[in-house]
């Protein structure tokens, strides 16, 4: 198969540019893009990202909107199209049919009704492929590839820690450590998550509404999802008493106590000593569509995931702000970045938000 070429890679990155937004807002399906581009004077003709709930599928989208322009040109997908007969025909007929000449795949599809399939299929109709093994695509469609092959989302673990090394004050319960800038890519970080996650201590603890308080963003507040300890969870805490109009699951072991209103979904999992199997309450989480998952949690949960291997992705955010001893401790063994070494987890990116650092 041939390479991508460089302009082929500009319009990939292009794609995975315009789908990104609408991570959050394609679950059960991922964000795909698909754009139609004259290959002689790399003119963009159409453009489409999976719709809402994700269906149409972005190459019928982009193909509609290109009509009978379509022929000829060449197709930018971030993932193999499909192949099978979902809610939807599949979308490698749909390119077959619409004459174009030329498709290039920022990366392979490891669905198992797609996975390569789609590509013999363009070939055999005499369709140019590229499969551009496209990084950016890969990343982008992190949360699908791991939902697919694992069974369970793209885990994203955000902890906030002070200058020496706490996470909270267990005396007064939601203490600040970071500051304004911190707060808005926490929230913007919650929108492009297909749901959000806290133990039931945090909770209690801090109880916090897990919103997305950006302005005109709210709606994009994702599932938010409480994972119940042994002393099980009620009425009491905010996500699940509290009225705002978003939606809570909580993740409970089979016989933890749970008291909830009907319109809060209550998922119930194995697990031991009354506290939910955390492999088993993140495939509840992937088997209801949840690609990418936020979790936000307390020094005990954090450590949890991080000893099952569970992290994808660590976001520490650090502040000048000393709490004292009244704190508590992000991990009892030492500096935390000792504790993220420890996970086999390397460092790829750090950026500054205000006085904090991510
Ligand atoms: C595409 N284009 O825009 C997306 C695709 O339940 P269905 O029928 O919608 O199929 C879901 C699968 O389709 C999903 O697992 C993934 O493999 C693919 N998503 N495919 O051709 C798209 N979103
Ligand atoms: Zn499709």
């Amino acid at each position: 198969m041939n390479q991508p070429t460089a302009e082929d890679v500009r319009w990939l990155d292009a794609a995975v540019r315009f789908a990104s937004p609408y991570l959050g807002t394609t679950a059960d399906n991922p964000a795909v893009a698909a754009l139609v581009v004259d290959p002689i004077d790399q003119m963009l003709i159409a453009r489409a990202v999976t719709a809402r709930g994700g269906r149409p599928h972005a190459e019928y989208l982009a193909l509609e909107a290109a009509g009978y322009d379509a022929g000829g040109r060449t197709l930018y997908v971030t993932l193999e199209p499909c192949h099978h007969w979902g809610r939807t025909p599949p979308c490698v007929d749909a390119v077959i049919r619409s004459g174009i000449m030329r498709v290039v795949i920022g990366t392979g599809d490891p669905d198992p009704r797609t996975a390569g399939e789609s590509i013999k299929r363009l070939e055999s109709a005499g369709v140019e492929v590229i499969l551009a093994n496209h990084e950016p695509s890969r990343r982008h469609h992190a949360g699908h590839a791991m939902r697919q092959r694992a069974g369970r989302p793209f885990v994203t673990v955000k902890l906030a820690v002070s200058a020496d090394g706490m996470i909270g004050r267990p005396d007064i319960g939601n203490v600040a450590i970071t500051g304004e800038p911190a707060r808005q890519w926490t929230h913007m970080q919650r929108a492009f998550a297909d749901a959000v996650m806290i133990g039931g201590a945090t909770a209690r603890l801090d109880d916090p509404q897990l919103t997305v308080r950006i302005p005109g963003m709210e709606q994009r507040t994702p599932l938010r999802v409480i994972l119940a300890g042994a002393d099980g969870i009620g009425r009491d805490v905010n996500l699940i008493g509290g009225f705002t109009g978003y939606r809570t699951a909580i993740i409970a072991e089979t016989a933890a106590p749970v008291d909830a209103p009907v319109s809060v979904e209550v998922i119930r999992v194995a697990g031991e000593d009354g506290r939910p199997d955390l492999v088993a309450a993140l495939q509840a989480l992937g088997t209801k569509g949840i690609q990418n998952l936020l979790v936000e949690p307390g020094a005990r949960l954090a450590d949890a995931l991080l000893t099952a291997n569970l992290v994808d992705r660590f976001a520490l955010l650090t502040s000048p702000v000393v709490i004292g001893l009244a704190g508590l401790q992000a991990s009892a063994d030492g500096p935390i970045t000792d504790w993220l070494d420890a996970a086999g987890l390397i460092e790829v990116d750090h950026q500054p938000l205000g006085e904090d650092m991510v």
